[in-house]
């Protein structure tokens, strides 16, 4: 397996500007480029990743997207004059040309090729080309939002050409509509675009109709193009996860993609004058991270827009090292979605629920035009909105995102002996914390002569004690004992003032449950048996009819129920339990660890029962940061599966805000 991050840039992008007076156009500077580079310099991000060199993509490479008329005008842009440019500018929408931007298109699509090149054939493992112009907005015969050619469009024709990918999905988190990605395979169903737009009920520009949630695709491609408009300013980071966490994923997942583009804009983060969204900087730490076991790891991100250049660059680190594997950190303040996020939410699941497997069962849109209700709804709370967009613009300030440190020890592992430890882990050697041995001797031995145990269950405590300390990032313990050992690890980790333990487990039910009453345990339990019933907020069984063997019921449970859960519950301590008869297969059981990384700061510790010791292996590949296998095109979930998970979701809403997908006002009617 591959591991290795590409940085395609290169200077010369940054030489073209806008030489004339235009408004509309002045926020689209050089300035975007060297500052996001720089600061990737300067975080030691750029060292760390392997420098890809741009080229100029071809006239073929350009003919795969655009027009031969529209790529024969743009050539001659080179050899106008200002006056020339001016007016040549003047038949498409906010962009403009400068003598060299030509030559710069050529290598922001060249770039977005060479990475596609990198990161297909192996040589790493995904990556980031910093360019510009961008390209997102730019249509087949068109220039139209400071973009000239479609670099991302461009890479998945070729990617799906030259190497024959069957499914690409391209992620645009810009804040504006990529409609000439989306006209470009809006026929297409073997290009999967997801696009989250402000939108302000087609006020926003570029005002289309067409970014709709309702626009789906076309033909063959219908379900293929997903649009979630955003209709208020302000959305934060739990909106964006909870898009992400019942729309994107779910079918993401269930497409399967063979590779990931992602059209990177940052004017979604917060601060940024055209966005004016409030989504902070290290949401897109968490966004890479859940796009990152899809396809087998082979991510590619592209920058689009960014215009707030401290937003930008901070938004850029992010997204850089975690491609580099570093930890996502933790995400800070996470509200429920707002209502008009709901809203939106809503509508787009019902407007997929007919191609989509895993939202078959998504709430319908009430009958009531819910487009009419939302304007009228609008037109109530604008006086509202007017007022706090002041409020926001005077704050204006947000805190630069923590330095994220990388622990020294990635993966810690405690094995009984002549169980191999797993290549570039390492062996966690028994603690001689006389406290800690007491502490084990006093509250969890059976009997005086049990040294085996005492060994283990000191181990563990102390293991933990250094993931509190961020001097191991992660473990995993092979055990005798997974209920004695599950108890001891929450006992010791909840016992800290401010600590929080996600418990989650796959497998035979382990008795007794740890008490979840104070709320410093959550836990989640996968299992085929209805028997044990939720007790409380805190105490979560999921049943599934087959257990955790349908592999697309369990997938669901995971993306549209215990992550949600889980990054509500913001946990200092992920605690993963696998007994024997879980039924779950290995890339599922490494999709789920992998996921599950992004919380905690990717403090993970893995529990298995000895008899689970084939499983050693995968997992620490998952806990090193390997992304896990594909599923493949999953199939339908049992139908009765995705009822129990939507009725179970519908039960903890008003316990767990990121649950929710559906706003309250138009929420009625029992979801079928
Ligand atoms: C914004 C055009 C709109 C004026 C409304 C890939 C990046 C981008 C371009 C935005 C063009 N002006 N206030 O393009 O999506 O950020
Ligand atoms: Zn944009």
């Amino acid at each position: 397996m591959k591991m290795g991050t590409a940085l395609v840039y290169d200077e010369e992008m940054t030489k073209y500007k806008l030489l004339w007076v235009d408004p509309a156009c002045k926020i689209e500077v050089p300035e975007r480029l060297t500052v996001s580079h720089e600061a990737l310099v300067k975080a030691g991000l750029a060292d760390r990743c392997v420098a890809v060199p741009v080229r100029e993509a071809t006239d073929a490479d350009i003919l795969l997207v655009h027009s031969e008329e529209y790529l024969e005008a743009v050539k001659k842009t080179p050899y106008m004059t200002l006056e020339d440019l001016k007016e040549f500018t003047l038949q498409y929408g906010d962009v403009y040309f400068h003598p060299n931007i030509y030559h710069c298109a050529k290598l922001a699509a060249g770039a977005a090729l060479q990475l596609v090149d990198s990161v297909v054939t192996g040589k790493v493992r995904n990556g980031m080309a910093l360019v510009r112009p961008p390209g997102h907005h730019s249509m087949r015969s068109a220039a139209n939002g400071f973009c000239v050619f479609n670099n991302v469009a461009i890479a998945a024709q070729y990617a799906k050409q030259k190497y024959g990918m069957k499914r690409v999905l391209i992620v645009d988190w810009d804040v504006h509509h990529g409609q000439g990605v989306q006209s470009c395979f809006e026929d297409d169903p073997n290009v999967l675009y997801f696009s989250w737009h402000r939108y302000e009920h087609q006020r926003f520009w570029p005002q289309l109709r067409d970014s709709d949630y309702d626009c789906v695709g076309k033909e063959k491609g219908a379900g293929f193009n997903i649009n979630v408009p955003w209709n208020k300013v302000g959305m934060k980071n739990g909106d964006y996860l909870s898009v992400f966490c019942h729309v994107l994923l779910p079918i993401a997942y269930e497409f399967s993609p063979d590779l990931v583009l992602v059209c990177a804009g940052f004017d979604s983060a917060i601060g940024d004058p055209e966005g004016e969204m409030c989504a902070s900087p290290d949401i897109f730490a968490h966004l890479t991270h859940l796009l990152m076991n899809l396809a087998g790891g082979k991510v590619c991100a592209v920058l689009e827009g960014g215009y707030n250049l401290t937003s930008l660059h901070q938004s850029v680190c992010q997204t850089v090292q975690t491609l580099l594997g570093d930890p996502a950190p933790r995400p800070a303040d996470l509200d429920g979605p707002c209502t008009s996020a709901l809203e939106s939410l809503h509508c787009v699941r019902s407007a997929h629920r007919q191609y989509w497997s895993c939202l078959k069962h998504a709430a319908e849109l009430p009958s009531s035009e819910i487009s009419t209700k939302c304007i009228k709804l609008e037109e109530e709370e604008e006086e509202k909105q007017q007022h706090q967009k002041k409020e926001e613009e005077e704050k204006e300030a947000w805190p630069e995102p923590l330095k994220r440190l990388t622990p020294p020890v990635r993966t810690a592992v405690v094995l009984p002996d002549g169980v191999v430890c797993p290549d570039g882990c390492e062996r966690f050697s028994p603690s001689e914390d006389l406290n800690i041995l007491n502490k084990v001797r006093e509250n969890f031995l059976k009997g005086p002569d049990d040294s085996d145990a005492l060994t283990t269950l000191s181990s563990l405590t102390a293991l933990v004690e250094k993931m509190e300390k961020n001097e191991i990032c992660n473990g995993l313990a092979l055990v005798r004992d997974v209920s004695t050992a599950r108890m001891c690890v929450v006992q010791h980790a909840a016992t800290a003032h401010r600590n929080r333990v996600l418990m989650v487990c796959v497998g035979d039910a382990v008795v007794p449950s740890p008490g979840t009453d104070d709320g410093k345990t959550l836990l989640v339990q996968f299992s085929n048996t209805e028997s044990e019933e939720q007790k409380g907020k805190f105490h979560i069984p999921v049943c599934l009819k087959k257990g955790c063997s349908d592999v697309s019921g369990f997938t669901l449970a995971v993306l549209g129920l215990l992550l949600p859960l889980g990054y509500e519950y913001d946990p200092s301590l992920v605690l993963l339990v696998r007994t024997p008869g879980s039924g779950l297969c290995d890339a599922a059981w490494q999709q789920l660890t992998g996921l599950l990384q992004g919380l905690a700061q990717g403090h993970t510790l893995v529990l298995m029962q000895e008899g689970e010791k084939a499983c050693v292996g995968p997992t620490a590949s998952s806990l090193l940061g390997v992304a896990a296998p594909s599923l493949g095109k999953l199939p339908a979930p049992l139908p009765e599966d995705v009822q129990a998970l939507e009725r179970l979701r519908h039960r903890l809403q008003a316990d767990w805000k990121l649950l929710q997908t559906t706003a309250p006002e138009t929420a009625g009617g029992e979801e079928k």
